[in-house]
C-alpha cells in the first residue's frame, strides 16, 4: 500500500487534527502544505476538495475531505492503538463532542476569536473587537460544555485518547494563547489539567503550527 498524504497547512486546525490522528496511529504519511492565507484557495485544492476548504486527504488512489471521516478512515485503516472507544457509551460522547466542536466552538472559537485576535495582527489588520466580544459567550458555553463533559477523565470521552481530544487540541492550542482565554480557563481548570496531559504527547509536539 502507498503512503498516504494529507493536504492542508500547518497552521489549519482541521489539518492538525488530521495530522495528530496519522502521528498517534504511527502512520509513515506525506505532508504537502497547501496555504491560503497569503492568497486564495488554490486551483489544485478546490480540485481534492470542492468546497475550497483544507484538509484533503489520498490513500491508494482513495481521495477523501471532511475531517472526522479522515480521521475515522486513517483509525480503522491502519494499525496501531485505537482512536474510537469500544465502549457505546464513550463512543457515543466522542461523537458528541465532535459534533459540538464542529457545530459550535469551532465558528466562534477560531472563525471569530482566533482570526480576529491573533490572524489579524499577523496580516496588519485591526482586529475587529465587536465580533470579539458576541463570539465570548458561545465560547464560554463550548467551554464550560467540554470541562463538564470530561468530568474527571483523563481524556474528553473517557480515560482513553480518542478522536475527541485530536479534534479539540488544535482549537485549544489557539485559543489558550489569547487573552480572552485567562477568564473562561480559570472558571473551567479542568479544561487546562487535559491540555498539560495532551501538551506531553509527541504526537502534539511533531505537528506545531508553523512549518517546519
Ligand atoms: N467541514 C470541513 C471544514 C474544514 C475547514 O473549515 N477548514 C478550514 C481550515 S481549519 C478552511 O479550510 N478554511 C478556509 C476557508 O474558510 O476559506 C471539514 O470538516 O473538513
Amino acid at each position: 500500500m502507498d503512503k498516504p498524504t494529507l493536504y492542508g497547512p500547518a497552521y489549519s486546525t482541521y489539518t492538525r487534527s488530521a495530522r495528530l490522528a496519522l502521528e498517534e496511529k504511527g502512520v509513515d504519511y506525506n505532508f504537502v502544505e497547501v496555504d491560503f492565507m497569503q492568497g486564495p484557495m488554490p486551483d489544485e485544492q478546490i480540485e481534492r476538495h470542492p468546497f475550497a476548504r483544507v484538509p484533503a486527504f489520498e490513500h491508494d488512489g482513495f481521495q477523501l475531505y471532511e475531517v472526522t471521516a479522515i480521521e475515522r478512515y486513517v483509525d480503522e485503516a491502519f494499525d496501531g492503538p485505537s482512536l474510537q472507544p469500544e465502549n457505546v457509551q464513550e463512543r457515543a460522547r466522542m461523537n458528541q463532542i465532535i459534533s459540538i466542536l464542529d457545530s459550535y466552538t469551532y465558528s466562534c472559537t477560531v472563525g471569530q476569536l482566533v482570526i480576529q485576535r491573533l490572524v489579524m495582527p499577523m496580516l496588519d489588520k485591526q482586529p475587529d473587537e465587536a465580533a470579539i466580544t458576541a463570539a465570548l459567550p458561545e465560547i464560554a458555553t463550548s467551554m464550560s460544555t467540554l470541562a463538564a463533559l470530561r468530568g474527571n477523565n483523563t481524556f474528553l470521552a473517557g480515560n482513553q485518547l480518542s478522536l475527541a481530544d485530536l479534534h479539540f487540541a488544535p482549537i485549544f492550542d489557539y485559543f489558550r494563547n489569547t487573552p480572552e482565554s485567562g477568564p473562561i480557563l480559570e472558571k473551567n481548570s479542568g479544561l487546562s489539567d487535559w491540555w498539560n496531559e495532551m501538551s506531553e504527547r509527541t504526537s502534539i509536539q511533531k505537528t506545531p503550527f508553523q512549518p517546519g
